[in-house]
C-alpha cells in the first residue's frame, strides 16, 4: 500500500506552518508537491529509497522537498518540520477547520494571543481578545465564534479516504507480525462509512502479548493511549487506532461483533434469541439448556472461528460488511435475496473527469493514459462549463467546448480506449443547464451538477435538470462536502423516479470529500428504479483510483453491477447515452 497520502499530508503540514510564519512562496511549492505526490501513480516511498533524484521525477518536487521526503522515509521524521512544530505548537488541523481561519490567522493568533487549540480560540473570541488584534475586527471575531461549533463537531470524524489507506497500513503491518494468525479491519472502516471515528483492527492469535507489543512498537505511533492484555489504543497522525486481540477460535465472533453496526448486531441478536441461540463477541451458543445468563460463554458453542460460521449458525448467508447498517439486510439474507454486489473490477470506465482545459491538472491524453492503465474500456472527458459557480474563468464557453470535442476526437484516434466528449454543466438554482443546446447535442456525455445555491430543498431543481433531454448524469447530486457543508436537501425517491423515467443516471461521486450520493440514498434510488454512475471527478490520473470509495459506497446502497451505468460495455453505455 502506498504511503503517498501520508507523505503529502506531512508536506501540507509543512506548508501550513511556513505560512503561519508568513514565509512567502515556499508554502505554495510544498502544497503543489503534496498534491502531485498524492495523485502520483508511483509509490513515492519506493522512489525515496532510490534517492533524491528519483523523488524529483514527481512533478513539482525540487531538491529541497525531495531531500525531506528521503529524510522522512529513512528516519521517520523531518528535522525541520519537528522544529517548526516545536516553534508553533498549535493544533493546526482543528484550528483551520474553522471556516475563515487559515494558517496565517493561526500564526497571528498564536504569536499575539497564544492560541494553540480550538478551546483557546473560543476562549479568546468570547473574551473579545481577537477583535483587538491588528487586522481583525468584531465581525471576524463573531464569524469565528459562529463557525467553531460546526468545526468542533466536524473534526471528530476523519474522512474515509484518509483513514482507509491508514487502516490498510496498520493491517499490513500487523499481518507481518509472526504471532498474528488473522488480521482484519473492523468497525466503520470495514463498513466503508464516509467518515470514521476511529480505526478498529482485530487480530487472532495465541500470543496476545507479542501482538500488543508489536502494535505499540509501530513506528508510526505518536502516543500510546492504553495497552492491556487484550486491547490497546494509540494515536498516529491524528487517527485513533483501536486494536483488539482474541484467540483464533473466537476470531469470527469478534470480527462480526466489532464490525457492527450496533443496529445490525441488535437485529442479528434478536433473530438468534428466537432460535434459542445467543450471539456475542465470543461465538454463537445454544442456550436452550442454560438458565442463568451471567457467563458469556455459557451453553454449547456452535460457531465463533469464522464470520461465515457465525451467520450460518443463525441460518443466514454471510452478509457483506457494507450492508450491515440495519436497512433490511438480515431479512433479505434470510429470504435468499442478498444482491451480488458490484466490485471494483466490474467498472469499465469513468464518466466524470477533468483536464487542464478547465481545472484539471493534466492533458486529455494523460488522462486517457491513466484510464488505459486502469484497464478501462472508456473515459469521458467532462470539463466544467462556464456558468453559475465557476469562478476565475475555470469553465469553458460553448465555443471552447466545441474546440474540445475536436481535440477529444483527435486523441481518441490514438488511444486504446473509447474517449467520450463530455461536459460538466452547472445546474442553476432554477434547474437550468448552463450550456447551449447545439453543443449539448454534439457531446457524447452530459453530466449536470449543482455548484451554487447549495441550501434548502433542491428536489425540483434536480428534477428539472433531469427532464432536460440532453442530460445523461446528475453529478454529485446534493453538492455536500463532508465535514464542511451538508448540501441541498433532496427527496431521493422523487429524483430517482424522474431519473428512471428520463434515462438519466445519478452519480456516486467517489471523491472522498464528497461520496455523494451516499449509500442510504443509493439504496432508495435503486429501489425507485434509477441507474447509478460511479464516477471519480478526477482532476489528475492518480485520483481515478478514488473509484474504490465510490464502489464501496455503491455496495452500501446494495448496488449490483447491472445497476451501475459505467459497469456496462461500451455499446450498452452508448445506448443509454443516446436514448
Ligand atoms: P466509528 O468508530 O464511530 O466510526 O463507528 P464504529 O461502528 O467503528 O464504532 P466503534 O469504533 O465505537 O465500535 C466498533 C464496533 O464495535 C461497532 O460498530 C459495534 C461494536 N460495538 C462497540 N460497542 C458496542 C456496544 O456497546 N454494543 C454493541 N452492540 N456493539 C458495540
Ligand atoms: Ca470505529
Ligand atoms: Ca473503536
Ligand atoms: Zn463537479
Amino acid at each position: 500500500m502506498s504511503r503517498n497520502e501520508e507523505i503529502a499530508g506531512l508536506l501540507e503540514e509543512f506548508a501550513d506552518l511556513l505560512e503561519a510564519q508568513d514565509v512567502e512562496y515556499k508554502p505554495r511549492a510544498y502544497r503543489r508537491a503534496a498534491e502531485n505526490i498524492r495523485g502520483s501513480p508511483a509509490d513515492v516511498e519506493g522512489l525515496a529509497m532510490d534517492g533524491e533524484a528519483a523523488v524529483k521525477d514527481v512533478e513539482g518536487v525540487g531538491d529541497a522537498i525531495a531531500s525531506k521526503v528521503v529524510e522522512y522515509v529513512e528516519t521517520g521524521e523531518i528535522e525541520e518540520l519537528e522544529e517548526l512544530r516545536a516553534e508553533l505548537p498549535v493544533d493546526m488541523g482543528a484550528l483551520t477547520s474553522v471556516e475563515g481561519v487559515g494558517p496565517k490567522t493561526v500564526g497571528t493568533l498564536y504569536y499575539e494571543l497564544g492560541v494553540e487549540t480550538l478551546e483557546d480560540l473560543e476562549t479568546a473570541a468570547r473574551a473579545g481578545e481577537i477583535q483587538e488584534v491588528k487586522g481583525f475586527g468584531p465581525k471576524t471575531e463573531q464569524n469565528i465564534l459562529d463557525n467553531i461549533a460546526f468545526a468542533r463537531q466536524a473534526h471528530d470524524r476523519e474522512l474515509l479516504g484518509e483513514a482507509r489507506p491508514y487502516g490498510d497500513r496498520v493491517r499490513d503491518y500487523l499481518a507481518d507480525v509472526p504471532a498474528a494468525e488473522e488480521v482484519e479491519l473492523a468497525g466503520s472502516i470495514r463498513r466503508w462509512r464516509p467518515t470514521i471515528g476511529d480505526v478498529d483492527v482485530l487480530v487472532g492469535t495465541n500470543d496476545a502479548e507479542a501482538v500488543i507489543d508489536a502494535f505499540t512498537d509501530w513506528p508510526q505511533a505518536d502516543t500510546i493511549i492504553e495497552a492491556g492484555t487484550s486491547k490497546a489504543s494509540l494515536r498516529a497522525d491524528g487517527f485513533q487506532v483501536d486494536l483488539r486481540v482474541v484467540v483464533p477460535e473466537e476470531f469470527g465472533a469478534a470480527l462480526q461483533y466489532f464490525t457492527g453496526s450496533k443496529d445490525h448486531n441488535v437485529t442479528l441478536r434478536n433473530r438468534a434469541i428466537d432460535r434459542d441461540l445467543k450471539v456475542n463477541e465470543y461465538g454463537v451458543f445454544d442456550v436452550s439448556e442454560v438458565d442463568a445468563d451471567d457467563d458469556q460463554r455459557a451453553g454449547e458453542r456452535i460457531a465463533g472461528e469464522t464470520e461465515e460460521g457465525m451467520y450460518d449458525a443463525v441460518g443466514l448467508p454471510w452478509i457483506p460488511p457494507e450492508m450491515r447498517e440495519d436497512r433490511g439486510e438480515i431479512d433479505a439474507a434470510a429470504a435468499g435475496d442478498l444482491p451480488a454486489l458490484v466490485e471494483e473490477d466490474d467498472v469499465r470506465g469513468d464518466l466524470h473527469t477533468h483536464t487542464e482545459w478547465s481545472d484539471g491538472q493534466n492533458t486529455i491524453r494523460e488522462m486517457a493514459a491513466g484510464a488505459v492503465e486502469r484497464g478501462y474500456d472508456y473515459l469521458a472527458v467532462t470539463d466544467h462549463a462556464t456558468g453559475p459557480g465557476m469562478v476565475g474563468g475555470v469553465g469553458l464557453s460553448d465555443a471552447e467546448l466545441s474546440d474540445q470535442i475536436d481535440e477529444v476526437r483527435a486523441v481518441d484516434e490514438d488511444v486504446e480506449i473509447d474517449l467520450l466528449a463530455g461536459v460538466e454543466a452547472n445546474i442553476g438554482a432554477d434547474g437550468s443547464v448552463s450550456v447551449g443546446d447545439d453543443v449539448l447535442e454534439a457531446l457524447d456525455v452530459v453530466v449536470a451538477s449543482p455548484h451554487v445555491s447549495l441550501d434548502g430543498d433542491g428536489t425540483d431543481r434536480l428534477v428539472t435538470a433531469i427532464e432536460h433531454p440532453e442530460v445523461d448524469v446528475i453529478g454529485h447530486p446534493t453538492g455536500r462536502l463532508l465535514n464542511q457543508r451538508s448540501g441541498i436537501d433532496v427527496d431521493v425517491q422523487r429524483v430517482a423516479e424522474a431519473a428512471a423515467d428520463h434515462g438519466v443516471a445519478l452519480e456516486i461521486n467517489s471523491d472522498p470529500r464528497r461520496l455523494d450520493l451516499d449509500g442510504g440514498a443509493v439504496k432508495v434510488a435503486l429501489e425507485a428504479g434509477a441507474t447509478i454512475a460511479v464516477d471519480t471527478d478526477a482532476h489528475q490520473p492518480g485520483t481515478l483510483s478514488y473509484v474504490r470509495y465510490g464502489v464501496h459506497t455503491a455496495r452500501r446502497g446494495w448496488a449490483a453491477a447491472d445497476d451501475v451505468l459505467n459497469a456496462s460495455e461500451t455499446a450498452e453505455l452508448r445506448d443509454f447515452l443516446d436514448s
